[in-house]
């Protein structure tokens, strides 16, 4: 099993826990001590169940220990995949005191995502549920453990037949291990993936807590703090910007939200007294419409964070006088950086800026095509290091390659500019995938599947603007043969067991692609001139 690492160059390291960065702080220590300062407060709210800190600790202590009497070994890897349950903490929690590592996989996630995170991380066990939105992911899971030698272990919450159950995972806590390193990796995150499919993001326990550390303290969340969790909590947003690891740190309450829907989330929000939640731009378009149409009284929520795309000007400003609570943008990345608006920002800043980093050292750079510093204000791509953004992906020299500069900044793929005040302003993107509602798809990973249609010759996939998603999935399809619908295509994708949040929006049908006359020009090319044509006539 190859180990996990996330090595900062000593230098740095030194810095980042001399500057009080890191400070030593474990996920087991961290939900221990909160049970232990807050034991009667309550931790989570989902469905009808309401944990208090020592209830969720106690919990989740019994799951770990239960893993490990299983025969899971400590350092070994187990797949999560459940959506906005209370049970998923017990999970991820467990996971963590038995010394195992989480890999966050997406509720949307079908067979080949799913595949591609057990065989990337070598995962020995999955935890999911019967039913994800109606599908059928205890089927799934099935199959995966038979075809998988590494996995051997698929734990279903709710209905199993053959599968192991949720609620049968219990031992005695006496048997799990000391704490972990603080600076061991304390999980796999996923990235948005913008050649094919995901790549793996080794976090350490050091680095992400300097994170909800920090963003409880931007955020001003206390243990007065109630967070909704409208967006999978599986996402690095939902997850820690405060999100809901965020507000444990404070030790808050996290309300989970059974649908984004307004008529749900609302009147959840004033049953709960929720004070901050966080949206894709989307969703907070959805909000707003509906805010103005039924004025509702939501007087507890003090903070609406809007992020994963790009939120307009012209919507931002809207928030507050529709709403009634504070807007924040929040301008993250799995791989780490993160950036806030704040409180003392003024509204012009607040609307129209993504806001500006978490931390002192966090290294921005600006540069041109051929990495060269651009001129202040003006618009390149941003390159990162700091003390919480990863220096390599998990198991992936090429990714690595392509990814990090020789000094190891992350080419993020943003442009973006700076204010002298040090706000990012996202201007755009330079790699080919599609931001769509916040969740990113790889043009390639699509182009793949289409060409897989034995009546495709070949396959481009760009993303055009959309009023509502903010970009969509639009598909050129040039046809081997001459009866080739648009809704044989569709059939297609569904067969494809991907999430079908990647099916494409539009498709249309060409007889030829552009290529240049000494031959055949780059696929990224291609969508560029694609894209041009589409956009300009
Ligand atoms: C968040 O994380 P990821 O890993 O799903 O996606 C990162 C990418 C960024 O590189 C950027 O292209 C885009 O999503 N993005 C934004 C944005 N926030 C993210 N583009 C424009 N404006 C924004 N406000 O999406 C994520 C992670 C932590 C906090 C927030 C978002």
């Amino acid at each position: 099993m190859k180990t996990l690492t996330q090595i900062w160059p000593d230098d740095l390291a030194q810095l980042y826990h001399e500057k009080g960065y890191w400070r030593g702080e474990t996920f087991p220590a961290l939900l221990r001590d909160r049970a232990v300062r807050f034991p009667g407060r309550v931790a989570v709210v989902g469905g009808d169940q309401r944990w208090t800190y020592a209830d969720l600790h106690d919990k989740a202590r019994h799951f770990g220990a239960g893993l490990l009497a299983r025969g899971l070994v400590p350092g070994e890897r187990v797949l999560i995949q459940m959506s906005n349950v209370p049970e998923y903490f017990i999970a991820v929690f467990g996971i963590f005191a038995a010394g195992l590592i989480p890999v966050f996989a997406l509720p949307a996630h079908r067979r080949v995502e799913l595949e591609h995170l057990a065989r990337k991380s070598e995962a020995s066990a999955i935890i999911t549920q019967d039913r994800i939105e109606r599908f059928d992911h205890s089927a799934l899971v099935a199959d995966l453990v038979a075809d998988l030698p590494d996995l051997r272990m698929a734990i279903i919450l709710g209905d199993t037949a053959d599968l192991t159950s949720f609620d049968t995972i219990t031992g005695n806590p006496a048997t799990l291990p000391a704490d972990p390193d603080p600076q061991s990796v304390a999980f796999l995150q996923i990235s948005g993936g913008s050649t094919g499919l995901s790549k793996l993001i080794p976090r350490t326990h050091d680095d992400y807590i300097y994170t909800l550390r920090e963003s409880a303290r931007i955020c001003e969340q206390d243990e007065k703090s109630v967070y909704m969790a409208v967006l999978p909590v599986a996402h690095n947003f939902t997850m820690s910007s405060p999100g809901v690891l965020g507000t444990f740190y404070a030790g808050g309450t996290v309300v989970l939200c059974p649908s984004p829907l307004p008529d749900v989330a609302f009147p959840l929000i004033r049953a709960e007294g929720v004070t901050i939640t966080a949206l894709v731009p989307p969703l907070a378009l959805l909000w707003m419409d509906a805010a103005e149409k039924s004025r509702p009284n939501l007087p507890s929520l003090q903070l609406l964070q809007v992020g994963g795309a790009k939120f307009l000007p012209e919507a931002a400003r809207r928030v507050t006088p529709t709403l009634g609570c504070r807007l924040q943008q929040v301008f993250g990345m799995a791989e780490g950086l993160v950036n806030y608006t704040r409180e003392e920002d003024t509204d012009d800043i607040t609307v129209t800026t993504q806001g500006r980093p978490i931390s002192p050292d966090d290294e921005v750079r600006i540069v041109d095509d051929a990495d060269q510093p651009v001129a202040d204000g003006a618009t390149g791509h941003l390159l990162t290091r700091g003390p919480y953004t990863i220096r390599a992906y998990h198991n992936d020299p090429a990714a690595n390659q392509r990814s990090f500069t020789k000094d190891g900044f992350y080419r993020t793929g943003d442009v973006v500019s700076r204010l002298p005040s040090g706000h990012l302003i996202v201007q755009g993107r330079a790699t080919d995938h599609i931001n769509r509602a916040g969740e990113k798809i790889s043009a390639e990973e699509i182009e793949n599947h289409l060409i897989a249609h034995p009546d495709v010759f070949d396959a481009v996939v760009v993303s055009i603007p959309d009023a509502h998603l903010g970009e969509r999935i639009c598909a050129f399809i040039q046809p081997s043969g001459d009866d080739l619908k648009a809704t044989d295509i569709r059939r297609w994708m569904r067969t494809r067991d991907i999430a079908t949040f990647k099916t494409p929006d539009e498709i249309r049908f060409t007889d030829s692609f552009q290529t240049t006359a000494v031959g055949k020009i780059s696929r990224r090319q291609l969508r560029g001139h694609i894209k041009d044509e589409l956009l300009n006539g």
